[in-house]
């Protein structure tokens, strides 16, 4: 039987009055709460993973200090960094777990729902088999934790459905390099920016998403390079570029391919590097022929003279680099856009040296080190593939089963909402996500969980989607356990516990240790502490290619950070990859690969002429769980907005704050107008932070790219129109 969402309980009611903390003078006056300690470690959210230092009193986090000598950001930070020490306290932390009753949700002690969760896993999995019990994890969790979800699906459970956040993320990148290079991490050191002659960012809102790359692009101008911005959008890094190109929409692959073509025919290629290390080149360079700027500039928007210029520029470069994030991997084909950006930088031979590279911008806190060790629904620690009898053998001696126990692959997480909803899967357990606000489609999402037989949440916060859970399962802030971390530069970091979760809020690996043993695997769980995990992740990930073997939380201390692969105690860590032109596949040769065009699963006609993209706005994070319980940051950007031309916005009577309906072939949304000259004509776009009626996800399409399987968020056609009626805006579910 469906079971509806229960609206957000009062917290107070069910747990009395708060332990907070809030001094009458705030919790940043020194003279009136001067702090006990000061924890050096690592802001919570994206993927910069700066270095902050926590101030701490009676195990309350109460503000924070700049950590100046951390090397990456040297003590700068963002709004939301700045703020984050706010979140510790917040009044809406759950402070124990909750069980759904006819009545809404009701406070309870952890052995009774931990024993409640076990039973419902227990009679579904005895009822429909072990695989109809799913595993959401994410990468806002450390690696300790992420490795242990991995474990838990697979060794706990026995199901093979168990994949992350991270599939809505920086999947299509991790494919592209996985196909050229045998591995997935960006491969150079932020370092190496500055010392580019020329940087194409394509698909970033850097200076928002992931703004202390900004600096680093800042010092590259500064030494005399130049900047060349691809995005519908001028967004705050394309003030100062010195070329931009207005791609439309889903459009990337073609204009890349025009970028080689022009750069093949003025013979800019590097024929030596090509012949030396890779594979592949004549069927590419093939198949960019057809692309000659005109041929593009009709597809792209993007004009002829502005395509050739940018090829004149990245070839004559002595060394550049690509820096790309989820505008060109939010896409159905964004596996062929990454590759294609690839073959730019094989064909112009820059790879393995100081400024030269192909480079994503990973997103999430966690989300390289999240993606290495086996929450992927392919992928077992190491980054080793599932399919792979060696890996197996390695990772199950490690684990003390049998080769044989470890299942196959699994759905990714699209597609284990699909099973949801279609009923092949009837229980989901997650961690650190909330795919009713981040997921395409919302509506599909809440449809599927509404017809769970069992949902198990486990948050820190009472987010959306614990809304439809039968168990959630309070669980803890990143500065209430110690684990590493591996930032954009796949350094790895080590957060350092700070305080204590609050009241009866959990740490969250002992919940996933108490349910395993409550399932009879407590063999295979005996941990007291996150090192002892660390210390079973670096015998796992041994010999595989994100090797954590020679990582140890001292020696990230001393370095400031590890770079994975790091196989021997001694071993330095690798800051650049692909050294010398080495690549990981096996004959160390990189692989050129097509990258054909197709339409976008949305498509735009006469009914849905517009094309609606969606992203970030620098104050919120995520699903917002986190950033709108900020005050200081709400204010910043209250409530979405509707990006729209000028142009556009004349044709259809639009003024600036009007109500503006947008329609997709799902539904309808409205949000207030922002007109601005900073986007295409052809082109609106929406943050997606927020939820109900203000989540552009209602709006969204669920298709997803074959091979990465991320949905093509970046993608949707729509029609608009002015309205004066807002009753579709605001409410909150
Ligand atoms: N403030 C803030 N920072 C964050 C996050 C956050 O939520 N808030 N989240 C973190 C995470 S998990 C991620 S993944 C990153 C995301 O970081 P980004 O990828 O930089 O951010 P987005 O806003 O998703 O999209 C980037 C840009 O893609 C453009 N774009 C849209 N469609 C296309 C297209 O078809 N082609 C091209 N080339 N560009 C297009 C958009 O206009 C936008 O400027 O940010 C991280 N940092
Ligand atoms: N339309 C549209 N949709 C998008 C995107 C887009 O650009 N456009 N971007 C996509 C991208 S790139 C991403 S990464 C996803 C992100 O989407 P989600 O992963 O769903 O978003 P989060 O806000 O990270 O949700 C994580 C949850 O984890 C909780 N959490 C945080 N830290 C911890 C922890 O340490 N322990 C536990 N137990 N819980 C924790 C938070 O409270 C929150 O409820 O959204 C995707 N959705
Ligand atoms: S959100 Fe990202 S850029 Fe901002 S302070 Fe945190 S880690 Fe740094
Ligand atoms: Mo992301």
């Amino acid at each position: 039987m469906a079971k509806p969402p229960i609206p957000l309980p009062q917290l107070i009611e069910l747990y009395g009055p708060h332990l907070n903390y809030e001094p009458p003078g705030g919790w940043q006056d020194e003279s009136i709460h001067p702090a006990d300690k000061l924890v050096k470690t690592h802001c919570c959210f994206c993927g910069q993973q700066c270095g902050i230092q926590l101030k701490v009193r009676d195990d309350q986090v109460i503000g924070f200090e700049p950590w100046e000598d951390f090397p990456f950001n040297r003590g700068m930070l963002c709004p939301k960094g700045v703020k984050r020490y706010m979140q510790n306290n917040h009044t809406d932390r759950l402070l124990g777990p909750l069980l759904r009753t006819d009545n809404g949700f009701n406070a309870t002690t952890w052995d009774e729902a931990l024993d409640f969760t076990v039973k419902r896993i227990r009679e579904i999995q005895e009822k429909y088999g072990k695989d109809s019990v799913a595993v959401y994890g994410g990468a806002s969790l450390t690696t300790e934790k992420a490795y242990l979800v991995g474990k838990f699906a697979r060794v706990a459970l026995g199901t093979k459905h168990i994949d992350y956040n991270g599939r809505l993320c920086m999947v299509s990148a991790g494919t592209a390099y996985k196909l050229a290079f045998g591995v997935d991490r960006s491969p150079n050191p932020w370092e190496d920016i500055p010392k580019a002659e020329v940087v194409m960012i394509t698909g970033s809102n850097t200076a928002e998403c992931s703004p202390i790359t900004t600096e680093y692009i800042w010092r590259m101008k500064d030494n005399g390079g130049k900047l060349i911005v691809v995005d519908p959008r001028m967004t705050p890094i394309s003030r100062n570029n010195d070329l931009y190109l207005p791609v439309r929409p889903g459009m990337d692959v073609i204009l890349y391919m025009s970028i080689l073509n022009v750069i093949l025919r003025e013979g800019l290629h590097k024929q030596d590097f090509i012949d030396a290390h890779t594979i592949g080149f004549a069927e590419v360079a093939e198949s960019v022929k057809q692309y000659t700027p005109e041929v593009a500039a009709d597809v792209t928007g993007v004009p002829p003279a502005a395509i050739e210029k940018a090829a004149l520029w990245l070839g004559n470069a002595g060394a550049a680099m690509i820096l790309h994030a989820r505008g060109v991997e939010h896409q159905s084909k964004g596996v062929e856009n990454c590759s294609a950006l690839i073959n730019i930088c094989l064909a112009t031979g820059n790879f393995g040296r100081e400024g030269a590279g192909c480079v994503m911008i990973t997103g999430q806190g966690n989300g390289q080190g999240g993606r290495e060790h086996g929450q992927k629904c392919d992928q077992l620690p190491g980054q080793r593939s599932i399919d792979d009898p060696d890996g197996r053998a390695h990772v199950a001696s490690v684990w003390g089963i049998e080769p044989d126990e470890i299942p196959t692959a699994g759905y990714s997480a699209m597609e284990i909402m699909s099973a949801l909803h279609s009923g092949e899967i009837k229980a989901l357990v997650s961690i650190c996500f909330n795919p009713v606000i981040s997921l395409p489609h919302a509506e599909f999402t809440k449809e599927a969980l509404e017809k769970a037989e069992f949902v198990c949440i486990i948050d820190p916060f009472m987010s959306e989607t614990a809304h439809y859970a039968d168990v959630v399962l309070a669980g803890s802030l990143q500065e209430e356990d110690e684990g590493v971390v591996a930032n954009v530069e796949g350094r790895v970091l080590h957060i350092q516990k700070c305080v204590n979760p609050p009241k009866d809020a959990r740490v969250d690996w002992t919940i996933f240790v108490d349910i395993a043993k409550r399932l009879g695997r407590e063999k295979h769980f005996d941990y007291h502490s996150s090192r002892e995990i660390f210390d079973e992740l670096r015998e796992a990930s041994r010999g595989g290619h994100a090797d954590y073997y020679g990582i140890t939380y001292e020696k990230i201390d001393k370095q400031m950070g590890v770079f994975w692969p790091c196989p021997t105690l001694d071993h330095p860590g690798t800051p650049r990859l692909f050294e010398n032109a080495k690549f990981f596949h096996k004959d160390g040769k990189a692989r050129f690969m097509l990258t054909p065009y197709r339409e976008s699963g949305d498509p735009v006609n006469n009914e849905f002429p517009i094309y609606l993209t969606t992203g970030r706005v620098v104050s919120q994070y995520l699903s917002g769980t986190q950033t709108r319980r900020i005050g200081a940051l709400v204010d910043m950007y209250p409530e979405p907005r509707l990006e729209i031309h000028p142009r556009l916005a004349k044709q259809h009577g639009i003024a600036d704050g009007d109500w503006v309906t947008v329609t997709t072939r799902r539904t309808s949304a409205t949000f207030k107008a922002m007109v601005v000259k900073t986007i295409r004509p052809d082109t609106v776009f929406v943050p997606y932070h927020w939820p109900g009626k203000k989540s552009i996800n209602q709006l969204t399409h669920r298709t997803i790219d074959p091979r990465s399987k991320i949905p093509e968020y970046k993608v949707s056609a729509c029609r608009i129109a002015k309205t004066t009626d807002s009753s579709t805006e605001g409410g909150s579910q």
